[in-house]
């Protein structure tokens, strides 16, 4: 029977949005899904099914989904039996220590003893154990960030990504225990058909086209040609860069893929090299 290869999705939350635009910029099409559990692209054999976060490690071990995407930290505190395909690269954030204000440690042994509430209690755990520490875990599904304040936890260990949540709360970094992103995951012993192995393929190949292409940008400009050598030199280009004659016979156009975060760095020395009218563009797709 040919079936659709099954990908869960965050229904409503923090990864929704950068998910689906994923999905878009692989070139799949996914109708308007508010009110829906599942939806099935017009383009491309891959049904979604719409899930609570939580559930979807235990959904992609069990075959209800073949592959999902999931915070790193969601996957890893639920042990299921899945494995990480590719990391995507958004939803970055920290599960971290944090303690009141004015009671922060110095070193991890001070942290014997203490009683921490947390949501990811075997992250923690695991963190905990590999440090020799023997701490008490008390874990909370909601609103650990008011623990201290009630008096129930010494401190906290939770999701961190600006800052602010513990600032208002009168909590302070401490420690960091564990770095997550999105990341796509299959199960690690259930086997898929041909077909949909080949589906998952391509959406592999696709997603790392999309990840290669947001590391770069296509850069282009004109210098004059006596500086080519110097530019050249400038520009960390993946291969050589290409080099176009102007109706100007002193001037080059010169234009080059280069790592995204780069760019900053050497646009004061491609000025001061004599390169003029620079434009930056986005890649929207880079097949290597
Ligand atoms: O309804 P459902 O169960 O599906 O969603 P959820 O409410 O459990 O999860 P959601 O949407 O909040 O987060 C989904 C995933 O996004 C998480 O599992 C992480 O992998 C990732 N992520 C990235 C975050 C954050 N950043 C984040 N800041 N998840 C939660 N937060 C929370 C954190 O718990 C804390 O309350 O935001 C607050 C801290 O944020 P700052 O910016 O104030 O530090
Ligand atoms: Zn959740």
């Amino acid at each position: 029977m040919n079936r659709n290869l099954k990908l869960a999705l965050q229904k409503k939350g923090r990864l929704t949005d950068k998910s689906l635009e994923l999905l878009k910029l692989c070139g799949i099409d996914i109708e308007n899904h508010s009110e829906r559990l599942t939806v099935t692209s017009r383009n491309f054999p891959l049904e979604i099914l719409f899930l609570r976060d939580d559930d979807i490690p235990e959904y992609v071990q069990d075959g209800v989904a073949d592959i999902g995407i999931v915070g790193l930290n969601v996957v890893v505190e639920k042990q299921t039996k899945t494995t990480v395909l590719e990391n995507l690269g958004f939803g970055r954030c920290n599960v971290m220590l944090a303690t009141p204000d004015n009671k922060a440690l110095k070193n991890l042994e001070e942290l014997n003893g203490k009683t921490i509430a947390t949501s990811y209690p075997n992250i923690l755990n695991d963190f905990l154990k590999k440090n020799n520490i023997e701490a008490k875990v008390i874990e909370l599904s909601g609103s650990v960030e008011i623990a201290p304040s009630l008096g129930v936890a010494d401190l906290i260990c939770d999701i961190v990504s600006t800052g602010n949540t513990l600032m208002m709360n009168k909590l302070k970094k401490s420690f960091n225990v564990f770095d997550s992103e999105a990341v796509l995951i299959r199960s690690k012993e259930r086997k898929i058909s041909d077909t949909l192995n080949k589906t998952l393929n391509d959406l592999l190949r696709r997603i790392g086209s999309v990840q290669k292409a947001r590391e770069s940008k296509y850069l282009m400009m004109n210098i004059p040609k006596t500086s080519l050598k110097k530019i050249i030199n400038i520009i960390p280009s993946l291969k050589s860069p290409t080099v176009l004659h102007l109706a100007d016979e002193n001037m080059l156009a010169v234009h080059a893929v280069i790592p995204s975060d780069q760019f900053w760095k050497i646009i004061d020395e491609l000025k001061t090299a004599g390169a003029s009218g620079i434009l930056l563009l986005p890649i929207e797709n880079m097949i290597l």
